[in-house]
């Protein structure tokens, strides 16, 4: 792995495949178990949107760092950090408007009379994971969640939502506390696990709060494979180097085409999407254009009605 250190990332790493066409992108707060907090999520949908840029790039592999340096453990991630959840939502460690006020510099000129630069981002107190769980619905590509230990409420909701999953042996745990401390995820991460594990158990999940182990999970048929911890991130390579050697526009159609069931028309919508790009590559759309541009009738006479 090479790290990408072209960004300032303090709660994820993010690294790139020397020989794979992977990118690794990890949670890397393990004395937290992986919890996320509005930085983390903002950095985590910078390095997807990144990802998905790479044309060279045919698969995203999610995961956590460990073993926490407190206690050992190992964890993908534990949702929401707790530790930070004010008054009506998850706040940033430092708010701008805090910083900017307190700074006591009142010459920017972009600052309103309270000090406050007009276009600094308020704190609004919400987590925008949801944002990074449509991301990684939409990235073109196949995300793999790898999961070294715990993957707990909204840390568990982003499981649900990759593509694959591949889970160790000795140190996955998946647990679902969101009613334990106030909240739901009533979007993919319920709604959609019930698609994998059927309605039963799914809302065994969230109503029983019961902790699976990798095993558990897999019969479940919300893990696609168990291994042992230290093949862990060997297996995920494996499979990344496989789902690279597939032709990508496939793969693109492919995902988009398992979303649509689940997506509306919004599925609908990226799906068509793609189709436009492909019949935009035909000599048929391009006369359509050539006519536009040359101010004549486009002519389709040679064009076939495929049936
Ligand atoms: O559901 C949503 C959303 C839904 C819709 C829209 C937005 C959403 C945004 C967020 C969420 C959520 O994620 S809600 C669910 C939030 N997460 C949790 O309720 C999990 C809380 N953690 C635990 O249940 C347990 O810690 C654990 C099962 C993950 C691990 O247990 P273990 O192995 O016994 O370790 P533990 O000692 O509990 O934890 C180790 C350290 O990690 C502790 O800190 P320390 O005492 O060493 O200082 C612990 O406080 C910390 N930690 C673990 N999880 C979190 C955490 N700190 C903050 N936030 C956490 N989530």
């Amino acid at each position: 792995w090479t790290a990408i250190d072209r960004f300032d990332f303090t709660d994820i790493t993010y690294h790139r495949s020397t020989d794979t066409g992977a990118v690794r992108i990890a949670f890397d707060r393990p004395e937290k178990r992986n919890a996320f907090r509005p930085e983390t999520v903002d950095e985590l949908a910078t390095a997807l949107d990144h990802a998905k840029r790479q044309t060279d790039v045919g698969c995203v592999l999610l995961t956590g760092n460990g073993p926490s340096p407190k206690d050992g453990g190992w964890a993908f991630c534990s949702g929401g950090d707790q530790g930070i959840r004010g008054e009506s939502g998850y706040e940033y460690s430092e708010s701008p408007r805090d910083s900017d006020t307190a700074s006591g510099e009142q010459n920017d000129p972009r600052e309103t009379s309270d000090g406050v630069a007009e276009d600094a981002p308020e704190n609004v107190g919400r987590l925008h994971i949801l944002e990074v769980q449509r991301q990684i619905r939409h990235i073109p590509k196949p995300v793999v969640a790898v999961v070294p230990g715990w993957a707990v409420g909204g840390g568990h909701s982003l499981h649900v939502v990759c593509d694959l999953t591949l889970a160790s042996e000795e140190h996955a745990k998946f647990l679902q506390t969101d009613p334990d401390v106030g909240s739901f995820d009533g979007g993919f991460g319920s709604a959609y696990l019930a698609r994998q594990v059927g309605q039963k158990k799914a809302r065994e999940v969230f109503f029983l709060g019961k902790t699976y182990d990798a095993d558990e999970a897999a019969d479940m048929g919300m893990v696609n494979d168990v291994v042992a911890h230290e093949d862990l991130e060997d297996t995920a390579i494996e499979w990344a180097e496989r789902m690279n050697e597939k032709s990508p526009t496939a793969m693109r159609m492919l995902k988009y085409a398992f979303n649509l069931d689940s997506d509306g028309m919004v599925g609908q919508q990226v799906f068509a999407g793609e189709a436009t790009r492909l019949a935009y590559m035909t000599d048929e759309a391009q006369e359509g254009r050539d006519a536009f541009n040359e101010g004549r009738d486009p002519d389709f006479d040679d064009v076939p009605w495929h049936y």
